[in-house]
């Protein structure tokens, strides 16, 4: 990564007034989450058509609420790092702020961004498959594995988009709105080939705003960003922060 790069994202962020952002699983690396693709990822241990899709839970919802269980387990172990924590300082810093993200980890919550938009869902969340209705549970180990919904008895699903459902209307309005209306748009950390997540950069693009992607790998997106920056998201956020230096704002 050349500090060229890294200037030339702070001015393009400092003459912005109206930032998105797009975060994936790599923001929560170096927390200690596993990412899903890569030599490391869930997706080489694991076969999402087992565990992230309706089919596999209708097949054997034991099996993938234990997966979910140990996947709660690493989680609640960790905390946000610098990354989640620069993007949190951020959103008080421009007149519009949207941190949209992938991740169901709930770290970016938990280090303090409140315009957050979750499209995939949240992992301390749970949703009665009569009623849809949703409920924190932030129990973990899990104390009963597969939950039941102490309302009506029908069993609880976790509350996350899996491959093949729609994503909740209002998350991805929201996003294709914040993308639409956004100067620049910073894609942190994904690996940018998960549709309809993949084309918030687009369209925030065709929208005329300046694309910066941070991403020690290069990804499907590299070609189209303006910036590509690379390295870890810890690492570059409070880099990144530091050259825009807000004290003159
Ligand atoms: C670092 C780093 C560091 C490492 N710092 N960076 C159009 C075209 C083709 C297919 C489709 C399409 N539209 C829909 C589809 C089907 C499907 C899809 O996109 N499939 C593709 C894989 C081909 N999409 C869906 O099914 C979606 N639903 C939908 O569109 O409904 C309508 C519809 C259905 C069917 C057909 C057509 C329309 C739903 C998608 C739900 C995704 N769910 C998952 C799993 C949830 C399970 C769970 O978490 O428990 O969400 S998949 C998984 O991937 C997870 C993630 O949110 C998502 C994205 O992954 P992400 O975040 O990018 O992580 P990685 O691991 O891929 O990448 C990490 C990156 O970080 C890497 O690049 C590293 O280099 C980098 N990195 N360390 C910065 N320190």
């Amino acid at each position: 990564m050349e500090n060229r790069d890294l200037s030339r994202a702070a001015d393009l962020l400092r003459s912005a007034r109206r930032i998105a952002v797009l975060t994936g699983a790599g923001i929560s690396a170096e927390s200690g989450v596993p990412t899903f693709r890569g030599p490391h990822g869930l997706w080489r241990q694991f076969r999402a058509e087992d565990l992230a899709t309706p089919e596999a839970f209708a097949r054997d919802p034991k099996l993938v609420w234990e997966w979910y269980d140990w996947r709660r387990g690493i989680i609640a172990g960790v905390v946000p790092n610098p990354g989640h924590r620069t993007l949190a300082e951020w959103e008080a810093r421009f007149p519009e702020f949207a941190l949209i993200t992938q991740n169901v980890d709930g770290l970016h919550a938990k280090a303090g961004s409140q315009n957050l938009i979750e499209l995939h869902g949240n992992i301390w969340k749970m949703r009665c498959t009569k009623e849809d209705t949703v409920s924190d549970d932030f129990d973990s180990p899990l104390k009963k594995i597969p939950p039941f919904c102490p309302s009506c008895g029908a069993l609880l699903r976790p509350h996350i988009v899996w491959f093949g459902e729609s994503l909740d209307t209002t998350m991805i309005s929201r996003a294709f709105a914040a993308s639409s209306a956004c100067e620049v748009m910073l894609v942190i950390g994904t690996s940018s080939v998960v549709y309809p997540a993949a084309a918030l950069p687009i369209r925030a693009g065709e929208s005329g705003a300046k694309i910066i992607e941070v991403n020690p790998d290069p990804t499907p997106l590299s070609s189209y960003a303006d910036i590509s920056i690379r390295g870890k998201a810890g690492d570059i956020l409070p880099r990144l922060a530091e050259c825009l230096d807000f004290g003159d704002r």
